[in-house]
């Protein structure tokens, strides 16, 4: 049996209790918590995302994991790196308006503040101005969208098409992620870069601020 199992099966039983406890059992066992969300809670979510599909489970279950999944993500957060003196660049990040999967982009805003960003997360179900409106707040470099659903797709080409109106297009990098988007389409909306994953949108946004 992996050792990864038994969180497994809580995360999917949204058992928020058992899941801290196995992330911290797991970290006292010597496991990084890059692994811990690689090999736990995305493996999981997955799982619970193919029941889903497969009319196996419904709403409720997906809803109870991802709750469990984001306690486990609470303990992992601040042993992600702690903030340097100065921050590599500021990043403003959202989900897009109509979605309210947050748990991909709570990953990337945490994989991004361990790596050094100054990171400004609105949270999800964003529109196109609350972007715009805290790019020039914060006076951010980097703008990162994340979308699961085909559907809200749109907004991220809404939220490009802000950026023009409002005079930041070109002067702000765009990166964008969440499983329907691909290359081609970051293409088509003007955007600088697609990531597969936190890792991609890291090591992409140090490029950005360099
Ligand atoms: C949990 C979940 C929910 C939860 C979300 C709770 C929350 N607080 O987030 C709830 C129950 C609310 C939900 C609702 C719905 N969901 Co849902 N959900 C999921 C599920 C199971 C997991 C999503 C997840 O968190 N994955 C784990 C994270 C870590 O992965 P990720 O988001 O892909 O992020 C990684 C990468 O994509 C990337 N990334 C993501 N964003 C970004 C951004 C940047 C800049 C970069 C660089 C990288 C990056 O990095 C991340 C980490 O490496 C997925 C199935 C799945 N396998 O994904 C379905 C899924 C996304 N949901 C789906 C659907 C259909 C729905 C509903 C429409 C269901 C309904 N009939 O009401 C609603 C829509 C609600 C809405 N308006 O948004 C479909 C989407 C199909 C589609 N392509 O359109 C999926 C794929 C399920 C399925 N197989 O059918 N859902």
């Amino acid at each position: 049996m992996s050792e990864y199992e038994g969180l497994l099966k809580m995360i999917q039983q949204g058992n928020f209790m058992k899941t801290q406890n196995l992330v911290k059992a797991l970290l006292n066992q010597g496991k990084s918590p890059d692994e811990i969300i690689q090999k736990g809670i995305v493996v999981a979510l997955d799982i619970v995302g193919r029941q889903f599909s497969a009319g196996e489970c419904y709403i409720p279950e997906m809803l109870v994991a991802a709750r469990a999944s984001q306690k486990g993500l609470d303990i992992l957060s601040p042993l992600l790196g702690k903030m340097r003196f100065k921050p590599k660049g500021e990043v403003v990040i959202g989900t897009v308006r109509g979605d309210l999967h947050e748990i991909g982009k709570n990953i990337v805003a945490m994989m991004l503040k361990g790596s050094g960003f100054r990171v400004i997360d609105l949270g999800f179900d964003i529109p196109p101005e609350k972007f715009v409106k805290a790019l020039k707040i914060e006076n951010a470099q980097i703008l990162a969208m994340s979308c699961l659903l085909t559907t809200t797709m749109k907004s991220m080409e809404n939220t490009m098409d802000a950026l023009r109106e409002a005079g930041l297009y070109g002067k702000v990098k765009v990166m964008i992620g969440g499983p329907p988007t691909t290359d081609d389409f970051a293409k088509e909306i003007g955007a600088d870069f697609r990531g597969k994953d936190a890792y991609e949108g890291v090591e992409q946004a140090k490029r950005f601020a360099s």
